[in-house]
């Protein structure tokens, strides 16, 4: 059996940590947000910047960041980048354990105040599946009576050991959009990294591999056609916030999404789950 016991940063953010014999995880109610994962033996599975000091009232800086219910820039003035769902308090509704394996599904209730970005009548819920490997899923439903359209993306930061040794694949025969430019034709498998790399993919293969000097890490996607692969480089980390200069040397972003053409689109009553499964291979 683990345990499940739920905890207050010295910040004042409350977290979930939960210890099994298959693993190691902590998930804050801000933001549904699990920033740690390690699966016994094995290394951790997702990367936070030192430079973070787990403010309330900020997304942290790595881990899985849940954007939602847009992905990066809105057109409409104050409405925050990736969304507003990663700076609330999520309600933790269900924690299981079964035999090893821990599952807790947390939901946002959305607030008065939050109306003015979300006024259509969803409910979004995110579930954690924790073995050797992570699964997370983010469940929307359409209570409402009309069709809802959002974007979203789970914004998976991984730890690499020296970026310039990363190799990603599984991008073959995807298109992408980079600095507001395409779509190109990706050309290859690969991808390596030797600048500032910043593509919304689509038309994506449902797993990518990415190849570090510690091993391999699998990343599969469900009810996704679209990602982004994302590492800021040198002159963007230097005014990244809660990120040091140095930074863009150890981790990767490579987020399961809907986005683009790959939005989703959800008629009254219907549901939909965009899930990422990551493990060491
Ligand atoms: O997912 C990539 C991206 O959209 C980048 O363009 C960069 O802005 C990154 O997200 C981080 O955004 P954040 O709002 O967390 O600083």
């Amino acid at each position: 059996m683990g345990s499940v016991a739920t905890k207050t940063h010295p910040n004042g953010l409350e977290y979930v940590e939960i210890s099994t014999a298959l693993c190691k995880a902590r998930i804050f109610m801000q933001g549904a947000q699990i920033d740690y994962f390690e699966p016994v033996g094995k290394k951790p599975l997702l990367w936070v910047s030192s430079a973070d000091d787990y403010q309330p009232g900020n997304g942290i800086r790595g881990g899985i960041p849940v954007c939602w219910p847009w992905f990066g820039m809105s057109d409409k003035d104050g409405f925050p980048q990736h969304g507003f769902a990663r700076t609330r308090l999520w309600s933790m509704e269900s924690v299981q354990l079964h035999g090893d394996v821990a599952k807790l599904k947390f939901v946002l209730h959305i607030k008065d105040a939050d109306r003015q970005f979300w006024p259509h009548l969803t409910r979004v819920a995110i579930e954690f599946e924790l073995s050797d490997t992570l699964k997370v899923s983010l469940v929307n439903e359409n209570c409402g009576h009309e069709t809802v359209t959002l974007t979203q993306a789970l914004h998976t930061y991984f730890p690499i050991a020296d970026i310039h040794q990363l190799k990603a694949s599984g991008f073959s025969g995807a298109k992408y959009i980079e600095f507001a430019r395409g779509p190109y034709v990706q050309e290859g498998d690969e991808v390596l990294f030797d600048r500032e790399t910043d593509r919304v993919y689509t038309e994506l293969s449902p797993v990518q591999l990415l190849h570090t000097p510690d091993g391999t890490i699998e990343v599969g996607r469900e009810h996704s056609h679209s990602a982004v692969l994302w590492n800021p480089w040198i002159d963007k980390s230097k005014w990244l916030s809660r990120f040091n200069d140095e930074d863009y040397l150890t981790m990767v972003c490579l987020e399961a999404a809907n986005v683009l053409e790959d939005k989703l689109v959800l008629e009254p009553g219907q549901s939909h789950t965009l899930t990422t499964t990551i493990r060491w291979l």
